[in-house]
């Protein structure tokens, strides 16, 4: 049994899990969530959501998350969450993840923010259409576009880690597990990190925290996808 499945197991064993999370398992967004329960080694219950598949736009789906998106969390009351950064903020709380001080908070709002809107636009929709669009899709041609834009991000990520360790302050937080998501599978995209000797060594940092899980490896049928993109 994985980690990961060791953590469902966790929340089964509870009877009804203090929180439900929605997700497909090789989404960055669904693990930012994830990684922080198993971090914090709370129970939880993971319910497998084939976002692909169109999973996401069924009328059951769409009364949790009219917006029909993964990552959805549900807590036991039925309240629920969207949005991955949002949730990660929510169970932090109160934790050494988020900083108490209001301005590394702001800091590592600041980082979140930029995580969705200048990371993960280009760096995970690079790897979606690489990964789970048809060789010959036309979505192929946003390509240069995205590795563009997506290395643009990386840079700006690459001279805040020449400065210091961790996104926000001295130790690791959630702007890192936010960051980190889908930088750890950039190659996926496209995009190669030997240019980004910082970002790299943060990377290994990451992958060395206490509980970390890295990202559960796409379907074979993604995988070989990824494997045959130029
Ligand atoms: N901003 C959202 C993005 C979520 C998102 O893009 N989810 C994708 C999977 S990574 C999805 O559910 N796509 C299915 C769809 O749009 O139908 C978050 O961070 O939670």
């Amino acid at each position: 049994m994985s980690t990961l499945e060791a953590g469902e197991a966790r929340g089964a064993d509870t009877g009804r899990a203090a929180i439900t999370l929605y997700g497909y398992a090789s989404s960055g967004n669904c693990h930012k969530p994830r990684l922080l329960l198993e971090q914090l080694g709370r129970p939880y219950r993971w319910v497998d959501v084939d976002s692909p598949g169109g999973a996401t736009r069924t009328a059951e789906f769409l009364a949790r998350n009219p917006n029909g998106k993964v990552p959805v969390l549900e807590r036991a009351d039925g309240a629920v969450l969207v949005e991955s950064n949002a949730m990660l903020v929510w169970l932090a709380e109160g934790t050494p993840y988020l900083p108490a001080d209001a301005w590394q908070r702001a800091q590592a709002l600041s980082w979140l923010f930029f995580e969705q809107y200048s990371h993960e636009p280009y760096i995970a929709v690079a790897r979606f259409v690489r990964g789970w669009t048809p060789a010959g899709s036309s979505r192929r041609a946003e390509l240069p576009a995205l590795q563009a834009r997506g290395h643009a991000a990386l840079a700006v990520m690459e001279r805040h880690l020449g400065a210091q360790p961790w996104f926000t302050g001295p130790a690791y937080g959630i702007a890192d597990i936010a960051l980190s998501a889908y930088t750890a599978v950039a190659a996926d995209g496209g995009f190669d990190l030997a240019g980004y000797p910082a970002l790299r060594d943060w990377l290994a940092r990451v992958a060395a925290t206490p509980g970390y899980r890295p990202l559960p490896a796409p379907t074979a049928e993604a995988a070989a996808r990824l494997a045959a993109a130029d």
